[in-house]
């Protein structure tokens, strides 16, 4: 299943726009949105009319509708989704991993550090698209396609805008 992972687009929908039209994007049936912010989840799924499942970031309201994490079973994997302000991912990701192992996840997915990840600690894979809009660790703007299968690791490509 090829699964689009999005994150920190901070209301700029011209470069979801971008993301979407890019041609590795083509394709995607499932979105998973990391936070910031909430809107531009719902925006998402609008355009794409396809699932999106979202979680809230540090700057969506707190105890508003969107929950902190969320787990997700796709395809043979398990998949943790939050913004990862919550476990501290800007001083490094062994809560995340830990977080990730606890709820049997072989994945997990934040965002909020604006940086592209992809690595694996504790024989967990853990993404970050980067941001979108407001990119840290680049001039333009990130996010991931990922194609995932039963008993292979996902096959990741970090794309930008
Ligand atoms: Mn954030």
């Amino acid at each position: 299943m090829k699964v689009g992972i999005l994150s920190d687009s901070h209301g700029d929908y011209r470069c979801i726009d971008m993301a979407l039209s890019h041609k590795d994007a083509q394709g995607v049936e499932l979105w998973l949105f990391a936070g910031d912010i909430a809107m531009d989840a719902d925006y998402l799924a609008m355009v794409t009319d396809k699932e999106v499942i979202k979680v809230a970031g540090n700057n969506d309201w707190p105890g508003g509708r969107l929950p902190d994490y969320e787990t997700a079973d796709i395809a043979g994997h398990t998949i943790l989704l939050t913004h990862g302000h919550l476990f501290g991912v800007a001083f490094g990701l062994d809560k995340l991993a830990q977080a990730a192992i606890d709820v049997g996840a072989d994945i997990a997915i934040y965002g909020h550090t604006h940086m592209a990840v992809d690595t694996v600690l504790d024989d967990v894979r853990i993404l970050n698209p980067g941001s979108i809009a407001r990119p840290r660790d680049a001039r333009n703007g990130s996010f991931m396609v990922m194609d995932l299968t039963a008993d292979k690791s996902p096959c990741v490509k970090l794309l930008r805008v």
